[in-house]
């Protein structure tokens, strides 16, 4: 699909655990409605490849499976989504993943009479994210991809970024999707339900 024009933008978010599938799906859906994907995930570890000053700020918080300060990830994607390619909207997958991010980026999505049109709540087994995340780990060696790291990263999950979902829920634009069985059928059960939440491609 070629990009969206300001006229018809589409705001969503991809969450869910990690090893939940969300970098996983996260091009195609957005492929799919002709908007980019921002994965702050890859962001800092593109820095952190890089060398940069931000990638020396965030390795050490990453690698312990912690979360960078609110502060510094909302001007990252504010910067982000002010660029030329978000005027259509975008898919952001792993931000916001605090109370405070999502306060962040409501008020600033406000200031132009915009807001998220839906959220996509991957829902996996604990047990099996693990092992997809032990496999990532055989396979790429990321380095926040330690069984303790992992367990660590599942708990700041659970504390930090789940609260999220209930905020999204109350406003009634959340698509809850099972995240197990195949990369297609779970890519599938996504656009089917964003479909039937309204958002149109
Ligand atoms: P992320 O990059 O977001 O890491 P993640 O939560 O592990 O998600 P990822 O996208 O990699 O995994 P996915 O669910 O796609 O964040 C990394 C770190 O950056 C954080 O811990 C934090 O320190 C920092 N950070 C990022 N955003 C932040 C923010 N907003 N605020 C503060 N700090 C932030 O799972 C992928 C794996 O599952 C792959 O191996 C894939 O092959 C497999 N998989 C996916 N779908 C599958 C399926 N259907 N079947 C089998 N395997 C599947």
């Amino acid at each position: 699909m070629t990009a969206r024009t300001a006229d018809h933008a589409v705001r969503l978010l991809i969450v869910g655990p990690p090893g939940a599938g969300k970098g996983t799906q996260a091009t195609g859906l957005a492929h799919a409605y002709g908007v980019p994907a921002i994965s702050t995930g890859d962001i800092f570890r593109s820095n952190i490849k890089n060398g940069t000053n931000l990638g020396l700020r965030v390795k050490a918080i990453i690698d312990a499976g912690e979360l960078v300060p609110d502060s510094l990830t909302n001007e990252l994607v504010q910067s982000r989504i002010a660029e030329a390619d978000c005027v259509g909207g975008f898919l952001l997958d792993g931000y916001p993943r605090t109370v405070e991010q999502v306060s962040f980026l409501t008020s600033h999505l406000a200031e132009s009479n915009t807001a998220i049109d839906a959220v996509v709540r991957l829902v996996v087994d604990t047990e099996v994210v693990v092992e997809r995340l032990r496999n990532r780990a055989l396979k790429e060696g990321r380095t926040d991809d330690t069984e303790e790291v992992i367990r660590n990263r599942l708990a700041v999950y659970a504390n930090e970024t789940e609260p999220i979902v209930a905020i999204y829920a109350e406003r009634g634009v959340v698509v809850e999707v099972d995240g197990e069985g195949r990369v297609d059928e779970v890519a599938k059960r996504i656009l089917d339900g964003l479909a039937e939440q309204g958002v149109r491609r």
